[in-house]
C-alpha cells in the first residue's frame, strides 16, 4: 500500500488536512500534544470513471483504488537533532512514499505559532532544512561505517563517492530530489529512504476569514508559490478548517454549503487526485457483473504488472491482455461488442505499457 505522509510545523493544520482528506475525524487540537503514534486512514480515490462503470455494470461488489494517508506529529525546528519528537517522528516520515507538506496561512490568534509570527516561506524552509539534516545524518552514519571497514569492495568505494557528492549537495541546502540521480542510482539508494528525495506536494492552508480580493495574506501565499514553482514543486491551496466542516456533511448539504461559499470543487478531491499523481500512480479497471474494481499501478508498468496486481497466477500464466480505453468504451455506447466491431478492443502482449483508464481483461493459462 502506498503511503502519503502529512508533514509540517506544529499546529499548521496537518490533522485538519488529514480530516479533510479522510473524513476520519482525527482529533484537531489547539496545542501540540506530543502524541507520537500517527493517525492513519485508507482513502478511496474519487474517480468519476469508476462511478460510471459501477452504474453501467451494477456489480455485486465495487472496489475503488486506495491510498493510505498518515497524519504525523508536528516537526519542530531542530527535530533532526532530537528536539521535539525528534527522530522517532522522522522514522515515520521515512516510511512514506510521498509527502504532503502543510504550511500555515491562517491567522487565528487562538492558535499559537511555534515561530511566533506568520511567515509561510520561512516555515516551509524550516521543515525542508530539518528533512535535509536528517538525510545528512543518515549519510554521515553510513560514511563513518564505510570508513571504519578494513577492506572495502569496489561497490563500496563507489557508494562512498556518491554519498560524499550528495553530502556536498545537501550542505548547500539543496534537497536530493534536485541532484538529478539516475533511476539506477535511486534504486541503489532506496534503503536509505532519503526524505528529500520523496515527491512533495505543498498544501497552503489558507485563512477562511480572508477570502476575497483584498486578502492581505495573498501576497505571502504568492511569495511561497513563486519559490516552489522555481524549484519544480507543486502546490495546492485549500481552506483547511472550512473544508473539514464541509467533509463532514452529507452530499446535499455539501452542495448547499459550497454554493453559499462560492467553492466549486471540494479541496478534498483535488488533494487526493494530486497526491495520487504525485505518487506516480495510474488506475486500470476490471469490470463485470461480480465486481467493478480500480487497480493501482505505477506509471510505466506493463500488462504483466497489471496481471500481477490482480493475482500472481495471472502474471505467471499470462497470454494476452484484452484492452479498451475507458473513453472509447463509453463512446461506443458502453458495449464491448461495439468496441470489438470498431477495432477499439485490442489484444496486447506482455510489454504493453498500461495507460491510466484502461479497462483490462487478462487471458491466462495455468
Ligand atoms: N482558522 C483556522 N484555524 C485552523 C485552520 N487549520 C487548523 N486550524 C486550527 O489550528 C489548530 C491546530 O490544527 P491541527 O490540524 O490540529 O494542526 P496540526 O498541525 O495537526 O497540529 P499538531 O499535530 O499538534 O502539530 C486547531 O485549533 C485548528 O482548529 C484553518 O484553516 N483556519
Ligand atoms: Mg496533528
Amino acid at each position: 500500500m502506498l503511503k502519503c505522509g502529512i508533514v509540517g510545523l506544529p499546529l499548521c493544520g496537518k490533522s485538519t488536512v488529514f480530516n479533510v482528506i479522510t473524513r476520519a475525524g482525527a482529533e484537531v487540537k489547539p496545542y501540540a500534544s506530543g502524541k507520537t503514534e500517527p493517525n492513519r486512514a485508507l482513502v478511496s480515490v474519487p474517480d468519476r470513471r469508476f462511478d460510471r462503470l459501477v452504474e453501467i455494470f451494477e456489480p455485486k461488489k465495487e472496489t475503488p483504488a486506495t491510498v493510505e494517508f498518515v497524519d504525523l506529529a508536528g516537526l519542530s525546528r531542530d527535530a533532526s537533532r532530537g528536539a521535539g519528537l525528534g527522530n522517532s517522528f522522522l522514522s515515520f516520515v521515512a516510511e512514506s512514499d510521498a509527502l504532503l507538506h502543510v504550511v500555515r496561512l491562517f491567522g487565528n490568534p487562538d492558535v499559537p505559532h511555534p515561530e511566533e509570527t506568520l511567515d509561510p516561506l520561512r516555515d516551509w524552509r524550516i521543515v525542508e532544512v530539518e528533512l535535509m539534516f536528517r538525510d545528512l545524518g543518515v549519510i554521515a552514519n553510513r560514511l563513518d561505517r564505510l570508513a571504519a571497514k578494513k577492506k572495502t569492495t569496489p561497490q563500496e568505494v563507489a557508494e562512498a563517492e556518491l554519498l560524499k557528492k550528495l553530502q556536498d549537495h545537501l550542505m548547500e541546502e539543496r534537497p536530493l530530489r534536485e541532484y538529478g540521480l539516475t533511476d539506477e542510482q535511486k534504486r541503489a539508494l532506496a534503503g536509505f529512504a532519503f526524505l528529500t528525495l520523496k515527491p512533495e506536494l505543498v498544501v497552503l492552508n489558507l485563512d477562511e476569514t480572508q477570502k476575497g480580493v483584498s486578502w492581505p495574506l495573498l501576497s505571502r501565499a504568492e511569495e511561497l508559490e513563486a519559490v516552489l514553482k522555481e524549484k519544480g514543486l507543486e502546490s495546492v491551496r485549500i481552506f483547511g478548517a472550512l473544508e473539514m466542516d464541509l467533509a463532514e456533511l452529507v452530499p446535499d448539504e455539501q452542495r448547499e454549503f459550497m454554493a453559499d461559499l462560492g467553492i466549486e470543487e471540494p479541496g478534498r478531491d483535488r488533494l487526493i487526485h494530486r497526491a495520487y499523481a504525485l505518487l506516480g500512480l495510474i488506475s486500470f479497471f476490471t469490470s463485470g457483473k461480480d465486481e467493478v474494481r480500480a487497480w493501482t499501478l505505477s506509471r510505466g508498468d506493463n500488462a504483466v504488472d497489471a496481471a500481477g496486481a490482480i493475482h500472481s497466477d495471472l502474471a505467471r500464466g499470462f497470454i494476452r491482455a484484452q484492452v479498451v480505453a475507458y473513453e472509447d468504451f463509453i463512446a461506443a455506447g458502453a458495449s464491448l461488442p461495439a468496441c470489438r466491431e470498431k477495432g477499439l478492443l485490442r489484444l496486447e502482449g506482455k510489454e504493453y505499457p498500461v495507460k491510466d483508464g484502461d479497462m483490462i481483461e487478462i487471458r491466462f493459462n495455468i
